[in-house]
């Protein structure tokens, strides 16, 4: 098991789009267990590859209260959604700031497991926009692309900021 680095906005890798995961190996194994470690010692509620810079369909979560119910999403698509939801989001890529973000309220999912088998989940609530939020970085989109450019801008200088600090 290892730690990854997350990757933070602005960093233009965060926009790269991810591409389907064809081959169901021991490597892609390793990735899940340690994207799973790197979620819970956040800690956060969800992460995707795109995060940790590595470009395949791949997310995981886990919403549960006792962080003991990981899900694990590999080329996850929106069969249908329903309802509007208004949930402050924050994200591991943008560590501090929180924003009000509008999405589908209801979303029933298909995926494949690490073994490559097909699932399907109705999800509600905060489990609905955590996987919206996770396949969005799987667009090379973040939250902040929701609200005004002004407030965009004025969480990058800051991030830019905090990030010239830590190296000097
Ligand atoms: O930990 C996380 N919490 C969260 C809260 C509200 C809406 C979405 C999220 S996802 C976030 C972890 C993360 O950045 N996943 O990409
Ligand atoms: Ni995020």
């Amino acid at each position: 098991m290892a730690l990854l680095n997350i990757l933070h906005f602005p960093d233009p890798r965060l926009r790269t789009k991810a591409v389907e995961v064809s081959v169901f190996d021991e490597n892609l194994q390793t990735l899940v267990n340690d994207m799973l470690e790197t979620m819970y010692e956040a800690p956060g509620i969800g992460l995707a590859a795109t995060q940790v810079d590595n470009h395949i369909r791949l997310l995981v979560m886990d919403i549960s209260e006792d962080k003991n119910d990981p899900k694990v999403l590999i080329n996850p698509q929106i069969l249908s959604s329903e309802g509007d939801e208004e949930m402050d989001e924050g994200c591991l890529s943008v560590p501090g700031y929180y924003e009000t973000v509008s999405r589908a309220e209801k979303v029933h999912v298909r995926a494949q497991d690490s073994k490559g088998k097909f699932f399907e989940i109705h999800a509600d609530d905060l489990e609905a926009v955590c996987i919206q939020h996770e396949m969005d970085h799987l667009e090379g989109k973040l939250f902040v692309d929701y609200i005004s450019s002004l407030k965009r801008d004025r969480i990058r200088k800051k991030l830019e900021k905090l990030k010239k600090q830590e190296k000097s």
